[in-house]
């Protein structure tokens, strides 16, 4: 078969320390103003409006195209607090609800909330070489705890798509939250 009337291979580099990949179709940026709502402390959420600073940045790998093939991409999280809540991802499941994701920790320190649309709840420890495989239906969301960014490696089905709509409108039934010793994870009260 003729390789021009195939997908080409696509090469990448990944900066480890910064999580940056150079061959990138388009970084995402997430500032404080793309979360409103979603940190628990408002009046805190509204001081910090006026820096809006970034809570995290996507690095997605170019794509080759393949449509039901898998993309590829880094999230690096910044450390930080709104109010007691760490700074976190919007979190979201996917639109074709049975597609998976595989995240792998590059650096820094975290949690990744996993969650069924019942609210119930896995919450694992993120650190450098941990791999966390999020099985279809679950939504997931990251959150950095430590004091340095958080970066991690996701891999997903190109088909998979993005739904943020429930957790935009009834958040995750858990939070995580800087305790006295630590993230400590408490009943989100305002879940619906
Ligand atoms: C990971 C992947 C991406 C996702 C990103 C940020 O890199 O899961 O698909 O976009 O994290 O998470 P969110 O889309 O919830 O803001
Ligand atoms: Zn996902």
């Amino acid at each position: 078969m003729n390789a021009t009337n195939l997908f080409q291979p696509i090469l990448a580099n990944l900066d480890f320390e910064q999580g940056t990949i150079d061959n990138c179709e388009q970084m995402i940026v997430r500032r404080l103003s793309d979360l409103q709502g979603y940190f628990q402390d408002d009046e805190a959420a509204q001081a910090m409006l006026e820096d809006d600073p970034v809570l995290y940045r996507v690095y997605p790998m170019k794509s080759c195209g393949e449509e039901t093939g898998l993309l590829v991409g880094t999230s690096v999280l910044e450390p930080g607090c709104v109010g007691n809540e760490y700074f976190m991802t919007k979190g979201h499941s996917h639109l074709l609800e049975e597609a998976p994701e595989v995240y792998f920790t590059l650096s820094g320190e975290g949690m990744i909330l996993t969650e069924t649309a019942d609210g119930d709840t896995v919450a694992q420890k993120m650190e450098k070489g941990t791999i966390h495989y999020i099985p279809g239906k679950w939504a997931h969301r990251t959150i950095n705890t430590g004091a340095v960014p958080l970066i991690f490696f996701a891999v997903w089905p190109a088909n998979a798509g993005h739904n943020y709509g429930a957790i935009k409108n009834k958040g995750f039934a858990t939070l995580v939250v800087k305790g006295e010793d630590g993230p400590e994870l408490i009943k989100n009260l305002n879940y619906s």
